[in-house]
């Protein structure tokens, strides 16, 4: 296979820690290209979402079909990515969302990490759509489409065992199930059996370019500026994980033991997010799981690992996470964790997200108790429920309808105000009748309503539930710089930060080494605003505008109290919830309707996006 041809040296000043080459492949000419990128992208974006947003700013027309050629797939790492450290083995995935219409991405962790690095590129651009089901296989410097005729229509599972049978143990693979190939708007990419990313349809991004599968190979390393001092403080960070008092505890039960405390706190969704306590909690909590425990999973690199395995109702090995069980057991009345794991395992298989299919689900179960869709199950049919979630991967009967996501179903249907989601995004699993500041994560995560920018919840049920306050707002802000900002550019899990509570400082001081840039942490911060300003431009030049009702939460957190549970009564303030989102446009330099100002994207540099917002900036 031939080498890429180069079509961009735009500077030759020397960077460490990234190849300074993006991959850049249309699948309708299968054809290659290498970008050699400036360095100044990499000073102002460092990677991941940062590139992502910027070649989606740049690259993709405004108003691109996003299951259409146009939409460009993107697979970014990060000048940390696959480093030794403490959980560097991920990536983000990202595109025009289908179920949105604006900025998506998702976070994966995965050996295609390990391999995209390896492979000697920071990033995969995709576009184009290829004439027939394909693998496209990158490898060093080559880049090239198998067919995959023999595993279109097959689940993630059986295809990832057949993937791994053809291109070597040691190739980093992801690829779509059903879901993706049949677009469903809310159809992830998928890897190892257990891992999932891109919430907002990137899988089916991935499925309308007829790519069954990515797998990244190589041989390479990137130049590091200090690979001495990087490796000692590397080797320090993973020593503070292990000696955290927190870490114990985490092993035993990873994210699953938010089960209990989302109980405790009343933010356990259950029935359509209508309570935030469940009756059967403790049987599908993190204690429980503990006693039926399998084997425990992780992505690559990884040392405090939370893939936690149980044997599901069939007898299958399924990997659990606490958005999965909320979302597929209390929230659809499901109180056996054994039942919900199938739920967990068709969704993995499938490639379908589980909290939107979570979302969908209980949607559907509420409308249809309601009168107005026949759906033939009820709360708690787990059976059922595990028949219509095969179905919406498929797109047979109401499973077509399923698939497209809960707000457009909810507007085909005509009842919205339980429809719940941000932004076209279904919400995950943190009930917010009373958690303003939770609420205000959702209505602000630049991708719609993902926790994964903002867990303000766990700060918010220490510092004052019904506070509506400039605190509160500065402190979302300051957890998406990081969690949104650093580990979603530099590329690595947040987990070692904030499940373990290791101090931030080992990150910047990692970066440093590794690139030679002495960015500290306001930074950082800096980096953060800006691609959080052109994702918000990137909204704004897709819906041709922008206002408040955007990014409002849904109705019900304001209509409708919670009648159960320590906190029966509460609801949203709608009134002081819009002051604290205008609170949130100011803190960033935004307009009152939530477009960016002119004077503030020059000064995070975005010169090129200042002509839209004088557009649309009141
Ligand atoms: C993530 C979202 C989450 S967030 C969960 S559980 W979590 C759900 N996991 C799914 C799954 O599993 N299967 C499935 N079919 N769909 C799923 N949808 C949901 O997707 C593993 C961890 C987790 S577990 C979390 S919080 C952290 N997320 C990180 C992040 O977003 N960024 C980052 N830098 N580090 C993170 N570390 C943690 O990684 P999305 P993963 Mg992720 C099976 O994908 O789109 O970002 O949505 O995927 O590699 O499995 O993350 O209680």
């Amino acid at each position: 296979m031939d080498k890429c041809s180069v079509v961009n040296e735009l500077s030759s000043d020397k960077l460490f820690g990234w190849y300074k080459r993006i991959l850049w492949y249309d699948l309708s000419r299968e054809e290659k290209k290498e970008w050699r990128y400036p360095g100044e992208m990499a000073r102002m974006f460092i990677g991941g979402r940062g590139f992502a947003a910027k070649i989606i700013w740049d690259h993709m027309p405004a108003g691109a079909d996003p299951l259409g050629p146009e939409n460009l797939l993107i697979i970014a790492a990060g000048p940390l990515t696959a480093l030794p450290g403490p959980n560097l083995g991920k990536l983000v995935v990202a595109a025009k969302s289908p179920l949105t219409n604006g900025y998506g991405d998702g976070n994966i962790g995965t050996w295609a990490a390990v391999g995209l690095r390896a492979a000697g590129w920071d990033a995969l651009v995709v576009s184009g759509v290829a004439k027939k089901p394909s693998v496209l296989v990158v490898e060093d410097d080559k880049a090239w489409l198998d067919p995959a005729d023999d595993l279109w229509g097959l689940d993630a599972f059986t295809a990832y065992d057949k993937l791994v049978e053809k291109y070597g143990r040691n190739a980093g693979i992801i690829l779509i199930g059903p879901a993706g190939e049949n677009k469903v708007r809310f159809a992830t990419i998928v890897s190892q059996k257990g891992r999932s990313g891109g919430r907002p349809g990137i899988g089916a991004v991935m499925g309308s370019k007829k790519l069954k599968a990515i797998v990244f190979k190589g041989s390479k390393k990137p130049e590091l500026y200090d690979p001495d001092e990087y490796m000692k403080v590397a080797t320090e960070a993973i020593k503070a994980v292990k000696k955290s008092p927190n870490y114990d505890f985490w092993m035993r039960q990873g994210t699953m033991m938010t089960i209990e405390w989302a109980q405790q706190a009343s933010v356990l969704p259950s029935y359509n997010f209508r309570e935030g306590v469940f009756e059967d909690y403790e049987k599908i909590g993190g204690n429980y799981m503990e006693k039926i425990r399998v084997e425990l999973h992780s992505c690559p690199l990884c040392v405090m690992a939370c893939g936690h395995t149980i044997k599901d109702s069939e007898g299958m090995l399924v990997e659990l996470d606490y958005e999965n069980v909320a979302m597929l057991g209390s929230n659809l009345g499901i109180g056996k964790l054994e039942d919900v794991a199938i739920l967990n395992r068709i969704a993995d298989s499938m490639g379908l997200d589980t909290i939107s299919l979570g979302g969908v689900l209980a949607y559907a179960l509420e409308a249809a108790e309601r009168g107005k869709l026949e759906l033939g199950a009820s709360w708690g049919e787990a059976k059922k429920l595990a028949e219509i979630a095969v179905m919406i991967a498929k797109r047979e009967e109401v499973g077509d309808l399923l698939a497209e996501g809960v707000k457009r179903v909810s507007e085909r249907i005509g009842e919205t105000w339980y429809a719940m989601h941000v932004k076209g995004l279904e919400i995950s699993a943190y009930d917010c009748h009373a958690a303003p500041g939770m609420a205000l994560a959702y209505a602000t995560s630049p991708i719609g309503a993902h926790h994964k920018d903002a867990w303000l919840i766990a700060w918010e049920v220490q510092h004052g539930r019904f506070d509506y306050g400039i605190e509160k707002v500065r402190k979302l802000i300051e957890l998406q710089r990081f969690r949104g900002g650093l580990f979603e550019t530099a590329v690595g899990c947040r987990f070692p930060v904030v499940e373990t509570g290791i101090s931030l400082d080992f990150y910047v001081r990692m970066f440093q080494k590794a690139t030679g840039l002495s960015y500290s942490l306001e930074d950082h911060y800096t980096v953060a605003d800006r691609i959080y300003a052109l994702i918000r431009m990137i909204w704004v030049r897709e819906h041709g505008g922008w206002s408040i009702e955007m990014d409002l939460p849904p109705d019900r957190w304001f209509k409708e109290p919670l009648t159960k549970g320590p906190l029966k009564g509460a609801k949203l303030d709608k009134d002081k919830f819009i002051e604290m989102l205008k609170m949130y446009y100011r803190e960033r330099g935004w307009a009152e309707n939530g477009v960016p100002k002119p004077e503030t994207l020059e000064k995070l540099g975005l010169h090129d996006a200042i002509e839209l917002a004088k557009k649309y900036a009141v």
